[in-house]
């Protein structure tokens, strides 16, 4: 490699020493102007809209590198303690808006591009959404990175670069359909690719015992298939401190060793050919966000991370403190972003062990100190597991350690509960029977010190259900840390109109400290600003209706209520109690029963995976009852359906500020946390919703006041299971009987018989585990009482007021204050000029 070859003299110092750029409106323009005409070659004769994007994008960049390299050296200089959240997914949404409010350029560029006659909100609409994650776990880790750049945390993300993203999702005939995303296709200027710290990652082959130098036994892995990772660097940049942290994300490049066999036979280009097997570790992001489809390159992609990423910290280390790994414990420490990245426990035990020839017990001593691992569900189809099989061909030096760790983890349960070998065999690492699985979810487990659920009820449901077993071996292991989002992104970025009310009302950088925004609360009282934080409420609604009426063509009044829910399609989030809901409506205007009606404007919105057929079926019923709703003239100003296509990160900065009604409906002891219910806190709105995840949490701060909420509880939902009769109830409740009679005559499918029955039989199964009847009625009823606050616009808007004002728990801020308390124990870190 061209990188190996190192410089035959040390550069001058003088080199390093950057110039600072400019940060006023002129001298940002000269750079625009520079990169467009020079850097990129583009003229008036380029309609390419990307371009100007790609100018802007680069001079907000370069703001960036010294402030990066800054934090870097003063991380390095330092020699601090450091986290790496490991994680498959990142799901950033785009950079640009971001960096310049982090650099505070705002002001400057819309002024220095005005003078050029370019207009800077419509230049930003030019970035790709880099879609690389599902949902709410994607999406946390980048909020998480936001906040450790913004409280100045030397945390490092280690993720992959994937050249297509989550799909998009195009609506065809009410039905999604996936389309690729290649959201690299015209390069990223964003990312810093830094081929010259590449790693090799080893996948296949055999192991082979052998005596070290030492004459002691050991094992090496050989004849491996190796795949290169190449790092891809993203700035994470803090808010106007200075600190600019580093997304490092791993490419899967082919190694240039050949087959010789076929290379001597004279198969050069099969020979060649064969090698772009490599690039395909990191060619998809996978698109299932709640059940593991068992592929083995999603194990690839796993190992490919882990391996990677371990390595990574490993190179820093021995450069600095040669092989002297007792200290190691004392500076680093992995975050595990659900089991994705489980095997990292045995990938680093392997280079302890093989790599750098530790004891077992000093090696399995620093993994047990250095590993975390976070939880973020409870259903049991998410819950990984791989098959030995697989593990035996793939990674064969990683299943032997994974035996070990079992073995010797299992001598600690018999010590513990002698004899007891049901015990033994429901917290065996290897799940026996026909097909013996790895659980990766002990596996992360055993080899970490710290386990976390999301929010306060999920992890208590851990510690008492999933995994009881554990939580009596090592109590001490188990803790909560309620999610949080970023207010940067999710209220100053996205919501200028309410940013500027909080800036004059409570003063400067409320984003950093977002408790301050109790400050707002005895403002609730104050009917002026009522009528300002109305206006404001209003103007966002315009520009989501605007959104709305472009892509959906559906034309959403300012004066209703606008009721959304937006986030994956899963029946465990019940979008289907929604449009249930929305039917009854549809009948209730039908039947002229109108009188002190809220009129309302219902928007849902979200991506099922590929291949779950029943959330397919819901977005399809969903885009059925919008069009019959809102093609019936009695429906006018009353009610009306969107189903909003290809949901996203830059979709949700429009419709949180423009959302009255947020829609947190899950089955109680399903949704582990959610953050989408914050996002929408955060802007104002009033959440309808169960004792699910952080919903408990949100409606403790706000008060039970303002807050709507229905349903069974977690605890009535396991106790109903056992009788639970939903035909039943749907017998017995007039509204749910006339509902699901109005949907099984066809009534929304009448040139397309029968393809809702599979959605009528789920509702009325006496095993539905989302039971969608049993809280109809409830949901009803609180519906009625959230129209009812609506007509109050006094009432309203008090509530809608102090759902903001009480919403600083949920600041990612706090949450990673949490995360660095008790697990990380990190300092802060200021780079110095
Ligand atoms: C979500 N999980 C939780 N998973 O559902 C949500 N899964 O309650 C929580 O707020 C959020 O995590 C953050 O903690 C997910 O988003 C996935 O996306 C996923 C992806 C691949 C495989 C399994």
């Amino acid at each position: 490699s061209p990188y190996k070859t190192l410089l035959q003299n040390p550069l001058s110092e003088h080199l390093f020493d950057l110039p600072s750029l400019p940060m006023d409106a002129a001298g940002l323009a000269r750079d625009f102007q520079r990169y467009y005409g020079y850097t990129l070659g583009r003229d008036s004769d380029s309609l390419a809209a990307y371009y100007p994007y790609a100018a802007l994008a680069i001079t907000l960049r370069d703001r960036l590198m010294e402030r990066w390299k800054r934090t870097r050296q003063a991380y390095d200089g330092d020699k601090c303690r450091r986290v790496y959240y490991l994680s498959l997914e990142f799901l950033m949404g785009r950079a640009l808006s971001n960096a310049m409010l982090n650099l505070g350029l705002e002001d400057a560029l819309t002024k220095g591009l005005h003078d050029l006659g370019v207009q800077l909100e419509e230049l930003a609409e030019n970035e790709p959404d880099p879609g690389l994650g599902n949902g709410g776990l994607g999406r946390l880790a980048a909020c998480f990175l936001d906040s450790c750049a913004t409280l100045q945390l030397p945390v490092r993300g280690y993720g992959l670069r994937y050249e297509y993203g989550m799909f998009r999702q195009v609506i065809e005939h009410g039905a999604q359909v996936e389309e690729p995303d290649h959201w690299l296709r015209d390069g990223n200027p964003w990312e810093l690719e830094r081929p010259e710290f590449t790693q090799r990652v080893q996948f296949g082959g055999r192991t082979e015992r052998y005596l070290d130098h030492r004459g002691r036994e050991a094992v090496r892995w050989v004849d491996t298939c190796d795949v290169l990772a190449v790092p891809y660097d993203l700035p994470v940049p803090g808010y106007r401190n200075d600190t600019v942290n580093t997304l490092r994300l791993w490419k899967a490049a082919a190694t240039d060793d050949f087959n010789l066999d076929e290379f001597n036979a004279g198969s050069y280009t099969e020979a060649v050919a064969q090698k772009n097997q490599a690039e395909h570790i990191t060619m998809v992001l996978y698109p299932n966000d709640a059940s593991e489809n068992g592929k083995e390159l999603r194990l690839r992609q796993q190992f490919f991370l882990a391996s990677a990423s371990i390595k990574d910290v490993l190179r820093d280390w021995t450069r600095l403190n040669g092989e002297d790994f007792s200290r190691f414990a004392e500076f680093n420490c992995f975050q595990l972003n659900d089991t994705h990245p489980a095997v990292s426990v045995a990938e680093l035990m392997r280079q302890l062990v093989d790599e750098h020839q530790l004891s077992w017990d000093t090696a399995w001593g620093i993994t047990r100190e250095t590993m975390a691992y976070t939880n973020h569900t409870l259903l049991p189809e998410a819950l990984e597991r791989w098959p030995v099989r697989l593990f035996e061909q793939l990674l064969p030096r990683i299943l032997e350690i994974i035996y070990e760790i079992n073995a010797r983890f299992l001598m600690e349960v018999e010590r513990h509960w002698p004899g007891d070998n049901e015990r033994l065999r429901r917290m065996s690492l290897i799940e026996e029977g026909h097909e013996p699985q790895v659980r990766m979810a002990y596996l992360a487990i055993v080899g970490s010190f710290s386990v976390n659920g999301v929010a306060a009820l999920h992890s208590e449901l851990l510690r008492q259900g999933l995994f009881h077993d554990f939580y009596e071996l090592w109590p001490e292991k188990f803790n909560n840390k309620t999610n949080g989002v970023t207010p940067r992104r999710w209220l100053a970025m996205c919501n200028p109109g309410l940013a500027g009310l909080l800036d004059a009302e409570l003063g400067g950088d409320w984003m950093c400290d977002l408790e301050r925004l109790e400050g707002l609360a005895p403002l609730a009282e104050d009917a002026a600003f009522r009528a300002r934080w109305r206006e404001i409420k209003q103007e966002n609604k315009r520009r989501l209706a605007e959104v709305v009426a472009q892509i959906c063509h559906v034309d959403f009044p300012l004066e209703a209520m606008f009721d959304v829910q937006v986030k994956r399609i899963h029946e465990y989030k019940r979008q289907l109690l929604n449009v249930l809901h929305v039917v009854h409506l549809y009948n209730r205007i039908k039947q002229g029963d109108t009188r002190d009606w809220t009129p309302r404007c219902v928007l849902l919105g979200g991506k099922a995976a590929p291949g779950y057929v029943m959330a397919k079926q819901i977005i399809k019923f969903i885009n059925n009852v919008a069009a019959v709703v809102n093609a019936d003239p009695d429906t006018a100003g009353l009610l009306r359906v969107a189903f909003v296509p290809d949901y996203r990160v830059s979709l949700m900065e429009v419709i949180a500020p423009g959302t009255d009604l947020s829609e947190q409906i899950s089955t109680a002891g399903k949704e582990a946390s959610g953050t989408g219910n914050m996002k929408f806190m955060m802007n104002g709105a009033v959440t309808i919703g169960t004792l699910d995840g952080a919903n408990i949490e949100i409606r403790e701060q706000v008060g039970a006041d303002n807050f709507f909420l229905f349903g069974l509880t977690a605890e009535e939902v396991v106790a109903t299971r056992a009788h639970y009769d939903p035909n039943g109830i749907i017998a017995a409740d007039p509204a749910l009987r006339e509902v699901m009679g109005l949907i099984e005559s066809g009534y929304f499918n009448r040139f397309e018989p029968g393809i809702f029955d599979a959605i009528t039989l789920s509702i009325r199964n006496p095993h539905d585990p989302w039971m969608t009847a049993a809280d109809f009625r409830s949901y009803v009823d609180t519906q009625e009482q959230a129209a009812a606050a609506y007509r109050d616009p006094e009432r309203w808007w008090r509530m809608s007021i102090l759902n903001s004002a009480h919403s600083g728990r949920f600041s990612s801020d706090r949450t990673i204050g949490d995360y660095n308390r008790d697990i990380w124990r990190l300092q802060t870190i200021t780079p110095r000029d």
